[in-house]
């Protein structure tokens, strides 16, 4: 076994994370045939809805007056008060940053005209190419719902696939507000009313074969709200029972769960108006033990859930937890997360996703998590190797591997391990 002792050991962490392709198991790209739905560039950047939230902190125009401008008119005013006004000191800001200098700009020059210039010379396929190299990405996982009727009229045309955009097949309203769900579906074609009788769940799962059979996804994805209960009879209940998960066991999906996000505690920010509470673990234990032939990702928005949802992943081998979501995705709660995974799952995990919206930031969102990585792996492989044990190069690279990408193809992909005994 080769064994560099002169190198140290975060410098071998780096160059393994240098050689090795990622999987982004989570975002909301879009592939480039999907023209307009994927966003890309300076003022897509500006205008993310990470940097609205934090802009609004200083601005006092109006919500609607400031929703009403062009996006480039609402990127001047968030360029203006996040990087002149203010250090842009933040993750979301400092993001930016980091973005415009790995693509070889210099920002320092605080020019936006120069680098809206820049970008208007740029063709998208060279930037999904360089975007991708820079990120270290082999793949992203789109956010794929069949209730958005842009997104869908591209599908039922037929679309021209990119292996670098795989699909998941997002599901809120169904689960979250079926009520209000009823009257798309029947009007594309599916017999479904509330009652959730056994035509209509026969119905439902013709709706969720077909765009199954259209997108090919490696999962079925919800967020949930932090009141989101299991235990509880609900109409929820019936339809994740009766419905979603008999669904996903038929066709070897596992369920995503995305746990503790409070819809719209500001509406007047619209995108950026979102808020997170504390779900209930238990819930996730509920429907790991009571559905053990499903398999379940969970990710949760509160501090407060992560060391309990690393206790309910070690108790069924049916739950993986992914990745350090939205409001978590920041240096502090990265180390304190991973740290907690490693503490308590090994390397059983998958340990990030960007949710990248616009392409440029999965420079960033990556380059910034693998900072973090390389101080918090390190930090472990350091204490085991102090323990009495040694850590080869072959094994940097296969535990990176593992936590980040090849966990999750192989948790998507396995029978479920009930299923098989
Ligand atoms: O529900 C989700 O998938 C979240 O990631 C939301 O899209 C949220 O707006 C987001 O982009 N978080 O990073
Ligand atoms: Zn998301």
């Amino acid at each position: 076994m080769k064994k560099n002792l002169e190198v140290p050991i975060e410098t071998r962490i780096g160059n393994a994370l240098n050689q090795i392709e990622i999987l982004d198991i989570h975002t909301h790209l879009y592939a480039p045939s999907m023209g307009k739905m994927l966003l890309w560039g300076i003022d897509e950047l500006l205008v993310y809805h990470y940097l609205v939230a934090e802009a609004f902190r200083w601005m006092n125009i109006p919500y609607s007056k400031f929703f009403a401008l062009s996006k480039s008119e609402q990127a001047q005013y968030i360029w203006n008060e996040l990087f002149l006004h203010h250090s842009p000191i933040s993750e979301s800001c400092r993001g930016v940053i980091t973005t415009l200098n790995m693509l070889g700009l210099d920002p320092r020059k605080r020019d936006l005209e120069l680098i809206r210039k820049w970008y208007a010379e740029r063709s998208l396929e060279e930037h999904v190419d360089e975007t991708f190299a820079l990120a270290g990405l082999k793949a992203v996982v789109m956010t794929n719902s069949p209730f958005d009727r842009e997104e869908t009229s591209y599908w039922e045309k037929g679309l021209q696939q990119d292996p670098r955009f795989l699909t998941a097949l997002r599901i809120d309203p169904l689960l979250l507000d079926y009520g209000n769900t009823i009257a798309y579906l029947r009007e594309k074609g599916y017999n479904v009313a509330e009652a959730l009788t056994q035509e209509v769940r026969d119905e439902l799962f013709r709706f969720l074969s077909d765009w199954a059979d259209k997108l090919n996804p490696l999962y079925l994805m919800v967020s949930l709200p932090p009141e989101f209960s299991y235990q509880v009879e609900t109409s929820r209940h019936k339809m994740l029972s009766k419905v979603i998960l008999p669904f996903c066991r038929e066709r070897g999906l596992p369920f995503a769960m995305m746990c503790g996000v409070t819809r719209a505690v500001n509406p007047q920010l619209c995108l950026a108006g979102d808020s997170v509470g504390l779900s209930s673990i238990t819930s996730v234990e509920n429907l790991c033990r009571n559905f053990p032939e499903n398999r379940f990702l969970v990710t949760a928005l509160s501090r407060e859930n992560q060391h309990s949802l690393c206790v309910a992943a070690r108790k069924f081998r049916n739950l993986h937890p992914f990745g350090c979501w939205w409001f978590t995705n920041i240096p502090t709660l990265m180390d304190e997360i991973s740290t907690l995974r490693f503490e308590l799952l090994g390397l059983s995990f998958t340990a990030q996703h960007s949710d990248a919206r616009v392409l440029d930031q999965i420079i960033y969102k990556w380059t910034h998590f693998k900072e973090s990585l390389i101080l918090t792996l390190s930090e472990k492989y350091s204490a085991l190797e102090a323990s009495g044990w040694e850590i080869s190069d072959e094994e940097i690279s296969r535990d990176l591997q593992d936590i980040l990408g090849r966990n999750f193809e192989q948790f998507c992909s396995k029978e479920s391990s009930e299923k098989s005994s």
